[in-house]
């Protein structure tokens, strides 16, 4: 069956089904959705009109974290969750700590004013509240992943896993806005991190969005 991932390229939750497919070796198109302007039928493919949505065939689902699920059990190829159950379990964790908890915060605090809104308005970001919600409220954020990746390569069971996925997407965002967990106090988050964005999957996407979305990257410090 031919699947089709719809939404837009700077999501953090498509980029997560995109480096899950590609991490896996699954072929899919891209069908571009903007949700803020989606085109009326969208809902009968995602009901809360949010992306990502899929089309596998006939079939049509909604939601990064179930389309995942689905994709495992469909193409269980090069496996992505783990088996043993306390492994899965933190895997699932890890992905809700990110989407739920993370993503909630840095995206519309973060993300979305220094980069969605200027970008929309064609004009330069208010920086001072954005840059106060990096500095004072996302390292707590980091400090929990630091000590859980602590000298480990991965989260979870040693090896790649939709948790090492699900926490990397995001950052992506935050490096679009200039802004990264600072090296000197994160360094095995920012070590994680750059492993993350240097594989392939991550590349390709980064690479893709980069020229629209990352002016601001060059403001990070390395
Ligand atoms: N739990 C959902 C969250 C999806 C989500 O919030 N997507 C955002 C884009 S990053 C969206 O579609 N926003 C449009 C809106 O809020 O109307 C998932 O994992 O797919």
């Amino acid at each position: 069956m031919s699947l089709t991932i719809l939404g837009g390229n700077v999501s953090p939750f498509v980029r997560k089904v995109r480096v899950f497919c590609s991490e896996k070796g699954i072929p899919y198109e891209l069908e571009p959705i903007n949700p803020f302007a989606a085109p009326d039928d969208f809902r009968e493919v995602s009901p809360l009109g949010l992306i990502p949505a899929m089309r596998d065939g006939d079939r049509v689902l909604a939601d990064s974290s179930v389309i995942c699920a689905y994709l495992e059990k469909t193409r269980p190829d090069n496996p992505l969750y783990p088996e043993d159950p306390y492994d899965y379990g933190r895997t699932l964790w890890f992905e809700e700590f990110i989407d739920g908890g993370f993503v909630a915060r840095a995206g519309p605090k973060v993300f979305f004013p220094l980069v969605m809104i200027p970008l929309m308005r064609r004009q330069e970001p208010d920086e001072a509240e954005p840059l106060r919600v990096a500095s004072e409220e996302l390292p707590r954020f980091y400090e929990y992943l630091e000590a859980e990746i602590g000298d480990n390569e991965f989260f979870v069971a040693d090896r790649l896993t939709l948790a090492d996925i699900a926490v990397a997407s995001p950052f992506v965002n935050l490096r679009h806005a200039g802004v990264a967990p600072e090296r000197a106090r994160f360094p095995k988050l920012r070590a994680f991190l750059d492993r993350m964005h240097g594989r392939p999957s991550f590349k390709a996407c980064i690479e893709e969005e980069s020229p629209v979305f990352g002016k601001r990257a060059d403001l990070v410090q390395d």
